[in-house]
């Protein structure tokens, strides 16, 4: 008696003819109709996507527009990724869906055995040769972008020192004066601000455990390491406000470590500063 499928001669359970076994009973129960049941299913990842945009205070999934030209890299990076990965994944995911409700057990004669191809040399140097080269090209691609977004600056108008800390960032001005941005969940935390349209190079600092500096719509991720100097740049191209995060768990107030850039004129930027250097020379120094 010829076995009733590949998985029935593995296990030995070869069931009389025209007698269904138990594993049979089960995929004979998956019909189309109840497959279709599912689709809300297939819904919730848009509707976690569509559902976080607006998350007050958190960080989007879905990349903020680009106001800095190595977010631009990123955002680009992003969605060339992204795309092909998506019209990939769903033409797998149909091209599943079809075999499964097209050939199902249910469907088939009793005994049916579909056809046995073994050794297909073309269609694994195809199978092989095809996810290869998509997985080079991204990190090709990837490589590259990281080349040029990611290098220090060596021409910069300034530089400002970001130092990160349990549970807050400071921003040292070239005029020597330090904006605190101390971790709050309690509303926003003092801006971290700088003129639009000046190439700024940030010299990341950690002082107690690695802390990570992202503005999605700035920059990417760039660590706060103690004892180690880490360099990011950005150059705003507009006047407006936006908000970022650590990156990097770093304790129980990590959550807290909000951060916020607010970019203004060179005009509104010089008085900003003036502001800043009569605050601190106002204030008693520490003895
Ligand atoms: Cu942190």
């Amino acid at each position: 008696m010829p076995p009733r499928s590949i998985s029935d001669s593995i296990s030995g359970r070869v069931a009389a003819r025209g007698a269904r076994s138990h594993g049979a009973d089960i995929l004979g129960a998956v019909t189309a109709r109840s497959l279709l049941r599912l689709w809300p299913l297939a819904m919730l990842p848009a509707a976690f996507a569509l559902g976080s945009c607006e998350a007050p205070g958190g960080v989007s999934p879905i990349f903020p527009a680009p106001v800095s030209p190595n977010g631009q890299g990123i955002y680009n990076t992003y969605i060339g990724i992204s795309i092909p990965a998506i019209i990939i994944f769903i033409g797998v995911e149909l091209a599943l869906l079809w075999v499964v409700i097209r050939y199902r057990r249910s469907k088939q004669p009793a005994g049916y055995i579909p056809p046995q191809i073994h050794g297909n040399t073309r269609l694994e140097w195809a199978w092989t040769a095809a996810p290869l080269i998509v997985v080079l090209a991204i990190a090709g691609y990837s490589f590259a972008e990281l080349q040029k977004d990611f290098q220090p600056v060596t021409t910069y108008d300034f530089e400002i020192a970001v130092s990160g800390h349990q549970f807050g960032w400071s921003y040292t001005y070239p005029e020597g004066f330090t904006v605190h941005q101390e971790g709050t969940l309690a509303g926003d935390v003092t801006p971290f601000v700088v003129p639009v349209n000046k190439l700024i190079r940030l010299r990341l600092q950690g002082t107690d455990v690695i802390h990570s500096w992202w503005v999605p719509a700035i920059s990417g991720k760039t660590d706060a390491v103690p004892g180690y100097d880490n360099f990011t740049w950005l150059k705003i191209d507009t006047v407006g406000t936006w908000r970022g995060e650590c990156a990097e768990l770093c304790g129980a107030g990590h959550s807290t470590m909000q951060i916020i850039v607010q970019s203004m004129s060179q005009y509104d930027y010089e008085r900003w500063v003036r502001q800043q250097l009569a605050t601190q020379n106002a204030s008693p120094k520490p003895s």
